[in-house]
């Protein structure tokens, strides 16, 4: 048995989930998955693509725990998600089969792929009872586990596949860095079709034996009453999670503010990530909470590669060492190695916490390893004691927004699908609260009423553009590229 699902045996009554419906032991977390398990194993898929459609809820992992009892991979899927964007993940990994939330039967009743064998899991829970797990397949370590939709600087979301030994590896180093125990109660606040929700949280908290409360969505004013109840030891969140959070303060009365500070005293660790944190709202929420933010650094392909350390100085501005089983080294543009401090350099980082390989894309998969080392895209540098710092990303087309990474390049090809744009670029544009925001400059016969209209049921609300400039022209160099940094300059 894989050890995330150790605690069903060795400790079944212990609560493991509670989410907005109730609460869940670890043996009724293990019951419930093993019959999706048995229902998917009728049939007859083995290590193959499954997606599943959840809001962050008990629901959500018992198919996790399902698709992994069964041997097939995971494929999380976001309620933010368009028909759109999930037509074209169902195209992507070729699955045969998507288990959904039936409260979302709309949503799929619009997809326009038919070739999938759609089923909620009210219906999987009406004809499935075995909960015996003699007719399922064995696992290996090895085997593929899950696959998480990234974007990247070429076209459309690439997925991601994580076998159970790099998740695996990735749990046991945040499980040692940060001294995860059986004692811990988290809540997650963030999405779970991404790393730092699905992994970092909840598996690393099951994994572990701890209480993991689930919410479907972020609201400030429950946060704040989860800490006050003194219940809670952890939380970890994206910095516009911390911003949203300080902002929700300042506006709150007194008796809600002591309760809240009484409470995050009683906790042991805040943790920020997935977007750089600024220095100004460590301090406010510092002088808030009395906790520092650990920030740490990770990605996608490679789970979390750098942090600051639990005891020792948190430093500002700063993402720490390299985790437990993380090997990291900077090269120059050349590709050589770069030792000296103070210098900086592209980021690779090699390990058994790295990924696969991109679904179906050989060629993207080689051309992101430099041998077995991944290349992170990012530029940092080290200072003399060690300490890394993250300095901004290769590309401009990477835009960071809300804690998601997301494509210029992904939106600037859905809005050239309408026939009345001629040309278009998306760019990132600085924001206090969402790190980055997203603009278009736009070439075309449309305004932006009708165009946010269209794009509604195209892209997840986080991938909206938040800002349009329509033009009669793109401003380009003498080699007719465009110019991503005039294009800034013109919202400013
Ligand atoms: C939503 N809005 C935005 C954005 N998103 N405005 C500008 N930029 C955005 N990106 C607007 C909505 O249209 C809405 O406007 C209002 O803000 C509230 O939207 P809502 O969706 O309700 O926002 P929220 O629930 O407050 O969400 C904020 C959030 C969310 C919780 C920070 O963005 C989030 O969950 N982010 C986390 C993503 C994440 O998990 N990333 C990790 C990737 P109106 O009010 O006008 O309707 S993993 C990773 O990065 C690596 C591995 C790592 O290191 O962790
Ligand atoms: P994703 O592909 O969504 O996993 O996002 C990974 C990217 O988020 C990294 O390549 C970084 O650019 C960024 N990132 C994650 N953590 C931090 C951090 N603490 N500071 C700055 N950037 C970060």
């Amino acid at each position: 048995m894989l050890p995330i699902f150790q605690h069903a045996i060795s400790s079944p009554n212990a609560i493991a989930i509670i989410d907005n419906i109730g609460a869940y032991s670890y043996q009724t977390l293990l019951n419930d998955a093993l019959r999706v398990a048995n229902f998917i194993q009728q049939k007859n898929l083995y290590q193959q693509p499954i997606l599943y459609l959840f809001p962050s809820s008990y629901q959500y992992v018992v198919v996790q725990w399902g698709i992994w009892l069964s041997n097939n991979i995971a494929v999380p899927l976001h309620t933010a998600h368009t028909k759109h964007e999930i037509d074209y993940y169902i195209e992507d990994t070729t699955a045969n089969l998507f288990i959904y939330d039936e409260q979302l039967q709309e949503k799929i009743n619009t997809l326009e792929q038919k070739n999938i064998n759609a089923i909620s899991l009210k219906n999987i829970f009406t004809t499935q009872h075995t909960t015996t797990q003699d007719n399922l397949p064995k696992l290996s370590l090895e085997d593929n586990a899950l696959m998480i939709y990234t974007s990247g600087t070429t076209g459309k979301p690439k997925g991601v596949v994580m076998s159970h030994k790099q998740i695996d590896t990735q749990i046991r180093s945040l499980t040692q860095a940060w001294q995860w125990s059986s004692n811990d109660r988290i809540l997650n606040v963030l999405p779970m079709h991404h790393v730092h929700g699905v992994i970092n949280i909840t598996c690393c908290a099951l994994y572990n034996g701890a209480l993991v409360e689930l919410q479907s969505q972020f609201n400030a004013e429950y946060v704040a009453t989860r800490m006050a109840s003194k219940e809670l030891t952890l939380f970890m969140a994206v910095p516009t999670v911390y911003q949203k959070l300080i902002q929700y303060f300042e506006e709150t009365n007194n008796t809600i503010k002591l309760a809240w500070q009484q409470g995050m005293q009683a906790m042991r660790l805040m943790v920020s990530g997935s977007a750089a944190l600024p220095i100004t709202v460590l301090e406010k929420w510092k002088k808030i909470s009395g906790h520092t933010l650990l920030e740490r650094y990770g990605m996608t392909e490679i789970g979390m590669a750098l942090s600051n350390p639990l005891q020792g100085e948190r430093r500002a501005g700063v993402v720490g060492f390299p985790l437990p089983f993380v090997a990291v080294k900077l090269v120059d543009e050349k590709e050589n190695e770069i030792n000296d401090f103070d210098t900086s350099g592209e980021l690779y980082v090699k390990g058994k916490t790295v990924f696969k390989q991109y679904w179906n894309k050989p060629i993207e998969t080689a051309n992101a390893f430099e041998q077995d080392w991944f290349k992170t895209g990012d530029i940092v540098e080290k200072s003399k004691d060690g300490y890394f710092k993250i300095l901004g990303r290769k590309s401009s087309d990477i835009i960071k927004s809300g804690g998601y990474k997301i494509s210029a390049l992904e939106i600037e090809n859905v809005l050239l699908t309408n026939a009345a744009i001629k040309e278009c670029a998306v760019v990132a544009l600085q924001d206090d609260v969402w790190g980055e925001i997203i603009a278009t400059a736009i070439v075309g016969n449309i305004n932006e009423e009708d165009l946010k209209v269209w794009l509604s049921d195209k892209l997840a609300t986080y991938k909206m553009p938040r800002k349009f400039l329509f033009v009669n022209q793109l401003p380009r160099n003498a080699m007719g590229k465009i110019l991503k940094t005039s294009i800034k300059e013109c919202f400013n």
